[in-house]
């Protein structure tokens, strides 16, 4: 079993049967949800809320119930992956480009759980390229803003054109290789006009679970 599978199966063990549930988005996620649908066949009895026009497929094809998340008050549980975490349990999410329903999803959420191989826990955030969700309308001028800032940006690409998220929106990611201060950049990429949503993921995560080879480490936020 690879080290996703490994922190996806792990995850397994914090669902309860009568959850509200929210999936995430990613390679990791695939696991989940696979071996949540084996669950759910065996007789666990959750709803779910999806965070990505992907994982909503794939759920659906395996017999989950998705449902809308304006139908819940609050999830009880979400479950997602992660680009990058520091110990502090910050991290940079978005690489897949579901930033923005991710960071709804975890908002409306009880406990956020994130599962992700060993390679994602970092002493500092910031080698993975940042996602920034911008609206189309006038992205140079965001982007001309960000190089300005000397915040190394990239329009990201499907193919020759770009990349447009589940919400119709463009993806720019920062190359900054080192984020000192993650609140303070999310705070101030944020009140860019245009800008949707910043993959920093501050003080969301509850617990992360990292499949390290043949078994699995659980952090908790204290
Ligand atoms: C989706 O936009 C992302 O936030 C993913 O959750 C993140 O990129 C982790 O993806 P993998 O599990 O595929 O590495």
């Amino acid at each position: 079993m690879n080290e996703k599978q490994l922190a996806a199966e792990k995850s397994i063990e914090f669902i309860k049967d009568g959850m509200i549930l929210g999936l995430g988005t990613g390679s990791t996620v695939f696991f989940l949800v696979n071996r949540l649908a084996e669950s759910i066949k065996q007789g666990l009895k959750v709803k779910c809320v999806s965070t990505s026009n992907q994982t909503s497929t794939l759920a659906k094809s395996l017999g989950i119930e998705i449902i809308d998340l304006n139908e819940v008050a609050y999830i009880d549980l979400t479950i997602d992956g992660a680009d990058e975490v520091d110990k502090n349990l910050n991290g940079i999410k978005g690489g897949g480009g579901a930033l923005l329903f991710e960071k709804i999803v975890a908002k409306a959420s009880m406990k956020v759980i994130w599962i992700v191989d060993s390679s994602k826990f970092v002493e500092q955030l910031g080698k993975f390229p940042l996602p920034v969700e911008v609206v189309p309308f006038g992205s140079n001028h965001v982007f001309r803003k960000f190089l300005e800032s000397g915040y190394n940006p990239t329009k990201r690409k499907n193919g020759e054109h770009n990349f447009i998220t589940d919400s119709g929106n463009e993806i720019i990611d920062l190359q900054l290789n080192k984020i000192e201060d993650s609140i303070k950049l999310e705070n101030e990429v944020k009140l860019l006009p245009g800008v949707v949503e910043v993959g920093l993921f501050n003080n969301i995560a509850d617990i992360v679970i990292i499949g390290r080879e043949n078994s699995t480490e659980i952090i908790s936020r204290v």
